[in-house]
């Protein structure tokens, strides 16, 4: 990802909410020398002298373009170091040991997880990036051609009994468990994810004018940052609105979900269609329970893991792809795209599951619970597949818009 960029792109900082390239290429491999060679191997500290720079507790932030980092070589050979012991500690470790640290793989798949989502983090910042050269990889695979859709279909979810959360021990996040039994009353919910066409119309219909569709929190956020239409969309004109993505410009392709609003925004949007953001149980059931099996499901479509004919996930589309792509991807109810593409912002806030145990560190989930941030479903286009799983929880605040999340509403069965 940071190869294409020269020197200054990959060591300066583009905007506040999000670190210099180079404090997440650094922090990559602290956090794998720390759990892969420190923890596991109680090897000793390597460099003692990095370790506060690149601790996201100490070092927020707004605060990583500040900081005297060590420059692109030493740490590109810092983390190649790292990794050059951590493969030859690998070789000789027993995965089936006792230490649940190791057992079933679990820190090093939470390691691979941990770089996956930094990865993700580093392509929200080139995203956003204004100035500076496009970013140079548009388009990477091909991806499967869109059906023709209804882009409102709604799917009804019967109510009754069914699982949350997973006794996955393997790749889970802890906030994932305990696994327990809800009972969820009826819904519909969106057969896709709402897309750029929608959103268009909800604008067009005075969307981000009229006030009455805004909480107040939100109102205060539209005062705020005076925007008026999604991150990344322009107004070209006699073009219409157009889109800039990694430096690109491109048309709008209606048929594409909507990406770059924050929870205000989607909040918003909810109300004017006369819906709801999904609580996250009401989302995870859609993904995951199998009514006829009576169990749930890893990925919405069955067990087995994502192929490129599931989901838009892997850096597939260097964007959402149009609804309708992935019918293969459904769930047992026939909800589509619930992983790929975009998130979904959920209606619930950041919270343990009753029951829940720090594993294996209190600084994964533990510090964001009861703290204003909120949970979005799913996995994006910008995910790798090992992140992307029907019981993942994301979060981040309500005001954030340069992850790649979209909206999904649910409405009363009746
Ligand atoms: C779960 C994506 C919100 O990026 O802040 C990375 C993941 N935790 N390093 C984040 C994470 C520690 C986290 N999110
Ligand atoms: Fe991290």
């Amino acid at each position: 990802l940071l190869e294409p960029l020269d020197d200054g792109a990959v060591e300066g900082q583009f905007d506040a909410i999000l670190g210099p390239l180079i404090w997440d290429l650094g922090h990559i491999g602290n956090a794998e020398e720390l759990w892969l060679l420190r923890a596991l191997d109680g090897r000793g500290s390597r460099r003692p002298d990095l370790d506060r720079l690149y601790n996201p507790l100490v070092q927020p932030r707004s605060a990583r373009g500040g900081l005297v980092l060590p420059r692109r070589r030493e740490t590109e050979r810092y983390v190649d170091s790292i990794r050059h012991d951590v493969l030859e500690l690998l070789a000789k470790l027993d995965l089936n040991d006792s230490n649940r640290l190791l057992r079933d793989g679990y820190i090093y798949h939470m390691i691979l997880q941990h770089e996956a989502q930094h990865q993700e983090t580093i392509l929200q910042s080139l995203d956003l990036r204004q100035n500076g050269r496009p970013y140079p990889p548009a388009l990477r695979q091909k991806l499967p051609a869109p059906g023709v859709v209804d882009d409102e279909e709604r799917v009804l979810v019967a109510g009754g009994v069914c699982t949350i959360g997973t006794v996955d021990t393997g790749h889970a996040y802890d906030n994932e468990r305990p696994r327990h039994e809800v009972e969820i009353p009826a819904f519909q919910m969106d057969r896709f994810p709402v897309t750029c066409r929608r959103w268009l119309e909800f604008m067009e219909d005075g969307g981000y004018r009229r006030q009455e569709l805004w909480s107040r929190p939100g109102r205060e956020w539209l005062a705020a940052s005076r925007c008026h239409a999604p991150q990344g969309w322009l107004w070209a004109g006699a073009d219409g609105w157009v889109l800039r993505r990694f430096g690109h410009i491109h048309p709008i392709d209606p048929r594409t979900p909507v990406q770059h609003v924050c929870f205000w925004e989607a909040q918003a949007f909810a109300n004017w269609a006369g819906a709801r953001l999904p609580a996250e149980e009401q989302w995870e059931k859609a993904a995951s329970w199998d009514p006829e099996a009576g169990r749930a499901r890893l990925f919405p479509w069955g067990d087995d893991p994502p192929t490129p004919c599931h989901a838009n996930l892997d850096h597939a589309g260097w964007g959402p792809a149009p609804v309708g792509s992935y019918p293969l991807g459904a769930s047992a109810y026939g909800i589509e795209q619930l992983v790929g593409d975009v998130y979904q912002w959920t209606a619930s806030e950041f919270r343990p599951y009753a029951g829940f145990s720090a594993f294996p560190y209190a600084e994964y989930s533990k510090v964001f619970f009861r703290r204003g941030y909120m949970v979005l479903r799913g996995a994006s286009w910008a995910i790798r597949p090992i992140v992307s799983r029907n019981s993942y929880r994301n979060w981040d605040l309500p005001q954030r818009r340069q992850i790649f999340v979209g909206v999904r509403l649910v409405w009363d069965a009746h």
